[in-house]
């Protein structure tokens, strides 16, 4: 008869400090045997997610979508990409949830339950699209480190809230106010509780726009829990680390926010224009305030036979952080001659917008559709890489799809 095994007490530790708890009566178990909390967590299950998403690290989730997947108006749950700086709360109070508003600019600091916010202002619901401002940095050479983002980090949701505006009108703001910054339930990735995974926000001129809300409820839900429930502040058009996920405490500063990853280089580019790998000193980098224009064709999917004869109807979206898109082109040379695309309006300010064309191919073989947004300022997506950065942010580079006519 064989004796049982049992596991090593430095095998027993290091498997506690994974699981994030004690493992009581961890002295009993095989040395071979997997605590059911570390098997193979389905990402897709655990976030309601759909299968051609794609996860680019678990530790913490991320997960971004493919182009033709963000193909809806309003982007349903399954297709938003996920992108945590730490670990998701493991336990919401949502009874006892509350937001404080605090900071050296505030007249008093005070507390609302979710109640009271929901009660004591009036609610706003506004489409305001998201995007990562990493989003498109695989394409970056020299690479940047970093979540290898593709096309996949952005989205537009429907989010209904309360104005961050209203809120700070209750609680009194001092004149001195320049900034406000969040911070959040979620839990650093050493768990060691004195550390936040991200604390990051925008001039008081952002916080006191229409659209930026505090939100409860996404595509008219309670906002799922992977994406900040129950309570988010949502800054539309501005890199999506400013909304803030789990939101619990909001602070006005009389300074630029100074929590985690609003300092060094993080959500920073060269004030100036830099040469591919150079080196940049820390003070010559700027804060990335609005997103830059940009557009995803969302249909056909790339890769798509089209048979001869038959025109092809595309369509996606072009947004342009806090600027509206003015013109959607589309090239099928290569970007030597370009064409119009049908570009509706937004519908509201900072919501993402659609268009669509009707391409015709002069004959059979290989075509890439290349889409082209430029913004109510005049300033057009480059066709391939913008400027190199080192922690590469901001490509906005022209989508480009390949066809076959056959
Ligand atoms: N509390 C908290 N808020 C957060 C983050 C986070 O890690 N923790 N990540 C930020 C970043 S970097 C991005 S791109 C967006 C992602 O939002 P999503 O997961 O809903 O797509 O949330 C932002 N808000
Ligand atoms: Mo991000």
């Amino acid at each position: 008869m064989q004796r049982r095994k049992f596991i090593g007490k430095a095998a027993l530790a290091s498997l506690a400090s994974i699981v994030g708890a004690d493992i009581v009566y961890g002295s009993k178990m095989s040395p071979n045997y997997i605590p059911l909390a570390l098997q193979d967590p389905d990402p897709f299950k655990m976030f309601n997610k759909d299968k051609d998403m794609v996860v680019l690290n678990d530790k913490p989730w991320n997960m971004e979508a493919q182009a033709h997947l963000l193909d809806d108006r309003v982007t349903p749950n399954k297709y938003i990409f996920v992108r945590n700086n730490g670990l998701i709360p493991e336990e919401i109070d949502v009874k006892n949830w509350t937001l404080t508003i605090d900071g050296e600019s505030v007249k008093q600091k005070k507390t609302y339950t979710l109640e009271e916010l929901k009660s004591k202002f009036k609610q706003h619901t506004y489409q305001l699209t998201l995007e990562c401002g990493g989003n498109g940095r695989s394409e970056f050479d020299p690479p940047a480190k970093g979540n290898q983002w593709t096309i996949g980090a952005v989205y537009c949701a429907s989010w209904t809230g309360v104005r961050l505006r209203d809120v700070l009108e209750d609680v009194g703001i001092k004149d001195d106010a320049v900034y406000f910054g969040y911070h959040a339930a979620d839990i650093h990735l050493s768990r060691d509780p004195s550390k936040e995974p991200i604390s990051r926000g925008a001039p008081m001129a952002k916080a006191l726009q229409d659209e930026t809300i505090l939100a409860f409820k996404m595509n008219g839900e309670d906002i799922p829990l992977t994406h900040g429930y129950p309570l988010r502040v949502i800054a539309g058009g501005w890199p999506a680390s400013v909304s803030g996920k789990w939101l619990q405490r909001i602070s006005i500063r009389n300074i630029v926010h100074d929590g985690t990853k609003m300092t060094g280089t993080a959500y920073r580019v060269p004030c100036k224009p830099v040469a591919p790998g150079e080196k940049v000193a820390d003070e010559d980098m700027c804060i990335i305030e609005s997103m830059p224009v940009k557009s995803l064709i969302t249909y056909p999917k790339s890769g798509a036979t089209i048979s001869k004869g038959k025109k092809l109807n595309i369509r996606g979206h072009a947004w342009a952080g806090e600027l509206e898109v003015a013109k959607m082109e589309y090239s099928i040379d290569f970007g030597s001659t370009w064409k119009t695309c049908k570009l509706e309006k937004p519908v509201n300010r900072l919501a993402w917008q659609h268009f669509s064309a009707e391409v015709d191919f002069p004959q059979e073989g290989y075509y890439e559709v290349w889409a082209k947004a430029t913004d109510s300022n005049g300033f057009a997506q480059p066709m391939l890489l913008p400027g190199w950065n080192p922690k590469g942010y901001l490509n906005n580079a022209c989508h480009r799809i390949a066809v076959k006519i056959a």
